[in-house]
């Protein structure tokens, strides 16, 4: 008998079976929220609603803007589905303050 078994008694002895250990976490989904263009709101506008609601600099912000403005549609950030539905329920409730048909969205990563 090894050192070992006769530590552990003969029920435990090593079997040399390691259990993997498995993280208990899950990496949750991750959601786009998506700007579109319009004709309408201004440039300025969107800009603030990136910096404010989006935590872009300035320049982030303008780049950002400037994207969806001529390719239609742009990625303001990408978060776990609560948070990106509150930040879409934001942008909107301003824009709709503003009178600015301004729209927000979010897709699946
Ligand atoms: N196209 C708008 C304009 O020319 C600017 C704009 C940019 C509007 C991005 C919405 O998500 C938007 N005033």
């Amino acid at each position: 008998m090894s050192e070992n078994d006769k530590r552990k008694g003969s029920e435990s002895a090593n079997t040399g079976v390691v259990a993997k250990p498995r993280p208990k976490t899950r990496k949750p989904t991750l959601y786009k929220v998506l700007m579109l263009n319009d004709d309408y709101t201004p440039m300025e506008f969107v800009v603030h609603v990136l910096e404010r609601f989006f935590q872009k600099s300035r320049d982030q912000a303008t780049q950002i803007m400037l994207h969806v403005h001529r390719r239609g549609v742009g990625v303001c950030g990408v978060y776990t589905y609560e948070v990106a539905e509150t930040k879409v329920t934001q942008v909107m409730d301003l824009a709709r303050q503003n009178q600015h048909p301004l729209q927000c969205t979010i897709e699946k990563e």
